[in-house]
């Protein structure tokens, strides 16, 4: 018996030393646990990120009013600026911007809700100045109802292509409406959205929908200022001089 307590000792430092084993396998397994977790947790937080910020860089759809009668159909009310302005984008103040209008308030955005089968008419308040137009192609009115428009009030189916500031073209549904700028020489102009007040021009149209469908629209006016061949920028960037027009 005389190695009894020997052996218990033994016995106790590898049950012991088993302990410590077993404890550090433990906290190694909870580390890895705990690593695995906030790795998780933190991919799961920069995603979330990422999709706020994609979401959110999205610009909301405006849904057309519905117009006046007796022409029915809907209105979309637009605006052109030469700057969008730090109170809409402060990471962008000086790129060149449509505007939509709705109960009253001008909204940077540039996709539109339109019913099928229907007549839009459009009101769009032009206050930027002329890029003009390197295809004088799109200085013709094409694709509307008449295939015209209405510059401050003159029926026209073409402006002088160095007139041009934008166009509001849908392809798909074969609309080109050339928009001509503001003159240099006229006081007041806009500097910043939303332009109110300032000098415009005033330029009417209507096109017709036909099946439901989400329709691509855009300006084909090199009008970026600062981007090589004015295609840049705002010409590339949802919400600026392009967006969708989701007929439903
Ligand atoms: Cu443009």
């Amino acid at each position: 018996m005389g190695g009894f307590p020997g052996c218990l000792w033994r016995h106790r430092l590898a049950s012991s030393g088993e302990q410590v084993e077993w404890g550090a396998q433990l906290s190694t397994l909870a580390k890895k646990v705990l690593g695995v977790g906030s790795a998780v947790v933190v991919l799961g937080v920069l995603i979330g990120l990422y999709v706020a910020s994609w979401a959110t860089s999205q610009p909301n759809t405006i849904v057309a009013s519905a117009a006046p009668p007796p022409s029915g159909g809907t209105q979309l009310t637009l605006e052109t600026v030469a700057a969008i302005g730090p109170k809409y984008e402060p990471s962008h103040p000086d790129w060149v911007s449509y505007l939509v209008r709705k109960d009253n308030k001008w909204i940077h955005s540039t996709i539109y809700s339109v019913p099928a089968n229907s007549v839009v008419h459009v009101t769009l308040y032009q206050y930027d100045g002329d890029s003009g137009l390197r295809n004088p192609f799109l200085s013709q009115v094409q694709g509307t109802v008449g295939e015209t428009e209405t510059v401050d009030g003159k029926t026209i189916n073409s402006i002088p292509p160095e007139e041009a500031s934008h166009t509001f073209v849908i392809p798909q549904l074969g609309v080109f409406v050339p928009l001509p700028g503001v003159p240099e020489e006229a006081k007041n102009q806009c500097e910043f959205a939303p332009c109110e007040g300032a000098a415009h021009r005033t330029i009417t149209f209507s096109f017709r929908t036909g099946k439901k469908g989400r329709y691509r629209w855009q300006c084909f006016v090199p009008c970026a200022a600062g981007y090589i061949d004015g295609f840049g920028g705002p010409m590339q960037t949802l919400g600026y001089m392009d967006g969708f027009i989701n007929v439903v």
